[in-house]
C-alpha cells in the first residue's frame, strides 16, 4: 500500500527507535526529564523564542496556547479553513470558553489583512467580545499545504500588535514551510508570540508537539497541560524520537515537496482532475475531481483496491499527502492507479473515512 492519507501516518525510523531505547528518563512533572529538557531548549532555539514545552499532540498544543492569550468569552480571529476551526472540535470554545470570530483564508491560505482589520473589535462598546488573538496556520493544511511568506507574517503580525492582539501561529508543519521558502524557521515566526508546532508529522516521530514562546508564557501553558491532563512522566522516550526527528528529518523534507509536485503534475493531465501543480508547495496536495459518475469517495475506494491509500475532504475535493515513506517511483505507480481507476469508472460506493 501507498499511504498518502496523512504525513501523520508515518512510522518511526531506526535511528528514533535507537534513541528511545537509549534516552535518559527522569519524572517531567517535577521537570526533571533531561531528555524533555533538551528538546524543548532545541525547539525553542530553533523558533527563536524563549522556551518551549512538549504536549502531546498539536490540538493540544493550539488549544494551550490560545488558553494562554485568551479569558473566557475572549474573541480569537482565525482563518476559516484553519485546523483550529475546522478540525479540533471547537475546543477553543468548548474548553476554552473563547470565541471564534472568523475571516475567510484566501487561497493561499493567508488572510486579507483589511478584513482583518475590520474583524478587530474596537473597545469601549459594551455589546462586543474583547478581540485577544489572531490565529495563523502555517503551512495551511486545508489550503493545499501553502507556506505563508514572511512578509505576510511581519504584516500580520504587526497589525496584530499594534491593534493590542497577540499572534499565534499553528506550525504543525513549519518546519515544511521553512523549508520551503528557503529561511529558517525561527525568521517564519519572527513576529510570533506562539507557536505550536509537530513533530510527528512529515519528521516522522511517533508523538509530540511543542508549544514555543515567551519564558511567562510557557510557564501558564505549563500550568494549563497539566490542567488538560498533558502532564506526561518519563516522557523522554518519546522526546528522544523527537530530538532525531528535528535533527535529522528537516532537511530531507524538500523530497516530499518535490514528490508532491511530481503528483500534481501526473495527475492533473488526467481527465477530471483538476489541479494547477504550481500552488503545490510543500507535501499537501488538494485537488477536485470534476467527473460525472464518480464521487471523491469512489475514486478513493478504487484508488485503495489499486494500492493507494488517500482520503476525500468535502464536497469534490481529495487531499493526498507525501512523507517518507513515499519515493519517486511511487507516485508513477500512483499516478497509474488513477489512471485505471478513471478510465473505466472503477471506483467502488465502499466508504471511504474522511482522515
Ligand atoms: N492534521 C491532521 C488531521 O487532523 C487533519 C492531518 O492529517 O493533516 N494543526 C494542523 C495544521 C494540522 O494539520 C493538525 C493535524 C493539527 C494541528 C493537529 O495535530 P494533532 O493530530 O497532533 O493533534
Amino acid at each position: 500500500m501507498i499511504d498518502l492519507r496523512s504525513d501523520t501516518i508515518t512510522q518511526p525510523t531506526q535511528g528514533m527507535r535507537a534513541a528511545m531505547a537509549a534516552a535518559t528518563v527522569g519524572d517531567d512533572v517535577y521537570g526533571e526529564d533531561p531528555t524533555v529538557n533538551r528538546l524543548e531548549q532545541m525547539v525553542a532555539g530553533l523558533l527563536g523564542k524563549e522556551a518551549a514545552l512538549f504536549v502531546p499532540s498539536g490540538t493540544m498544543g493550539n488549544l494551550i496556547s490560545v488558553i494562554g492569550h485568551c479569558g473566557r468569552g475572549d474573541e480569537m480571529i482565525v482563518g476559516d479553513q484553519a485546523h483550529i476551526f475546522l478540525y479540533e472540535q471547537g475546543g477553543s470554545a468548548a474548553l476554552g470558553g473563547i470565541h471564534p470570530h472568523t475571516v475567510r483564508n484566501l487561497p493561499d491560505g493567508s488572510l486579507d489583512l483589511d478584513e482583518v482589520r475590520d474583524a478587530i473589535r474596537t473597545t469601549g462598546n459594551d455589546h462586543y467580545p474583547v478581540s485577544r488573538l489572531l490565529a495563523l496556520e502555517n503551512t495551511h493544511n486545508r489550503c493545499g499545504g501553502r507556506a505563508l511568506d514572511v512578509a505576510f507574517m511581519g504584516a500580520a503580525g504587526d497589525l496584530a500588535h499594534e491593534q493590542g492582539l497577540q499572534l499565534h501561529v499553528d506550525g504543525a508543519r513549519i518546519w515544511n514551510a521553512a523549508v520551503a521558502l528557503g529561511v529558517s524557521p525561527a525568521r517564519v515566526v519572527q513576529e510570533a508570540d506562539s507557536v505550536s508546532v509537530c513533530l510527528s508529522k512529515g519528521l516522522g516521530a511517533p508523538v509530540g508537539s511543542l508549544v514555543v514562546g515567551g519564558s511567562e508564557f510557557v510557564k501558564r501553558a505549563r500550568r494549563t497541560r497539566k490542567l488538560l491532563g498533558g502532564g506526561m512522566r518519563q516522557a523522554g522516550v518519546l522526546a528522544a524520537a523527537g530530538i532525531v526527528a528535528i535533527s535529522e528529518m528537516v532537511d530531507r523534507l524538500c523530497d516530499d515537496h518535490d514528490n508532491a509536485r511530481a503528483l500534481a503534475e501526473g495527475i492533473s493531465r488526467i481527465d477530471g482532475i483538476v489541479i494547477d501543480p504550481q500552488v503545490v508547495q510543500t507535501d499537501i496536495v488538494i485537488f477536485s475531481l470534476e467527473r460525472d459518475g464518480i464521487t471523491p469517495a469512489q475514486l478513493s475506494a478504487g484508488l485503495r483496491e489499486q494500492g493507494v491509500k488517500l482520503n476525500p475532504l468535502s464536497g469534490k475535493l481529495l487531499r493526498a499527502v507525501t512523507n517518507f515513506h513515499v519515493n519517486r517511483t511511487d507516485i508513477d505507480r500512483v499516478v497509474g492507479a488513477f489512471e485505471i481507476v478513471l478510465s473505466d469508472d472503477a471506483g467502488t460506493s465502499a466508504p471511504s473515512k474522511a482522515f
